[in-house]
């Protein structure tokens, strides 16, 4: 007769079970809810103490029994399940690898590592700011008037405001950068500040949003001369040309005095166009002395000290640099696009050293 105490019994019962489905389902029939050694268990309350002492004994081994029998099964079952499988799964070791694209950098970071880091070796320091700027922070310490075409709404995005406070516009330069540095820090100075810009434009060759760098030095005696340098000195390692044919254009910023334009010269080869040598020429950059207002405008001593400044769209530089027809493919997110101009992440640290 088969008692729930038989050892042998519940090993046989075990030990016919073939899944782990009916491996739980005799778990149930005896630790189940309403399973035998569970009402077994229940039933001890009711019992004298010295039977209730004895039969909870024998019950609580079985159960540990029961139990220990059951994990053991329960990891065999587990071990043929694998082994099965082992036995169904081939790999096919002479199948070819499975493709995969690597990531590409946007040509307008490896421009900015590259501009970065020429600067940086010439001992300018990068400077970042807010995109919501101030209207005296974006055009009054500017020297930008307030009749100034900059400050049209079809030219700028002003930023809703209560009457009490100021107007709020999303930066038209990141020059507001470089008053805030110029607020902040006693010279000398000697900065770049890339970011983004915002314009309220857009055609084949402006977007609202684009990227510049601009640089600021302030000493007691840089000149235009000073100036001059340090920009062909950049160009030619920009676009890697030595001999890089160029001229400096008088210009007008409010922020400067005197300004100039650079150009640099290039040559069309089907519709391709090649920087450096030519007769045409190319506007690069916008610069010239600061304008000893902003100076004022920014707490700096106009009579003490003086410098330059200049800036450019990243952009335009990529364009010419990697051969970029139309702008709006920066900012489309497509994939082919960016595997075609995009470069390889390992190019980027032996360029620019980071
Ligand atoms: C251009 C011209 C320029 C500056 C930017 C500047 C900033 C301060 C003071 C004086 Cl805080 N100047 N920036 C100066 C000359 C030109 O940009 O064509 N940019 C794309």
């Amino acid at each position: 007769m088969s008692s729930i105490f038989d050892k042998n019994d519940i090993a046989n019962k075990i030990d016919t079970v073939s899944s782990l489905a009916e491996l739980e389902k005799l778990r149930v029939y005896y630790l189940g809810k309403k399973g035998l050694l569970t009402l077994e268990m229940k039933s001890l309350s009711s019992m004298p103490i010295q039977e209730k002492k004895e039969k909870g004994k024998k019950l609580n081994l079985i159960k540990t029994f029961f139990e220990n029998e059951l994990l053991k099964k329960k990891d065999s079952i587990a071990n043929s399940i694998i082994n099965e499988l082992v036995k169904k799964e081939k790999v096919d070791v002479t199948l070819p690898a499975r493709d995969y694209q690597s990531g590409k950098i946007h040509p307008i970071s490896q421009s900015l590592y590259k501009i970065i880091d020429i600067f940086s070796s010439m001992g300018f320091a990068v400077e970042s700011g807010p995109d919501i700027e101030s209207d005296f922070n974006n055009f009054t310490a500017l020297n930008i008037p307030s009749h100034h075409p900059a400050r049209e709404m079809q030219d700028t995005f002003y930023i809703e405001s209560s009457i009490e406070e100021e107007e709020k516009v999303l930066r038209t330069h990141t020059s507001p950068v470089q008053v805030r540095t110029m607020l902040d820090t006693k010279p000398p100075i000697r900065i770049i500040v890339p970011g983004r810009t915002y314009r309220s434009d857009s055609d084949a060759t402006h977007t609202p949003m684009f990227h510049q760098v601009e640089g600021l030095l302030i000493d007691e005696s840089s000149t235009m001369a000073h100036l001059k340098g340090c920009l062909v000195d950049f160009l030619k390692e920009f676009f890697e040309i030595n001999d890089l044919q160029y001229r400096f254009r008088p210009s007008y910023f409010p922020f400067t005095e005197p300004s100039a334009e650079m150009d640099v010269a290039f040559t069309k080869d089907n519709n391709l166009i090649k920087i450096g040598e030519g007769d045409q020429w190319l506007e690069i950059l916008g610069c010239g002395m600061v304008n000893p207002r902003v100076l004022q405008n920014c707490k700096i001593d106009s009579n003490k000290y003086q410098g330059f400044a200049f800036g450019m769209g990243i952009e335009r530089l990529s364009m010419l640099k990697y051969g970029i027809t139309d702008m709006r493919g920066f900012f489309d997110s497509d994939f082919k696009w960016l595997n075609h101009y995009g470069s390889n992440p390992l190019d980027i640290s032996s360029s620019s050293g980071i």
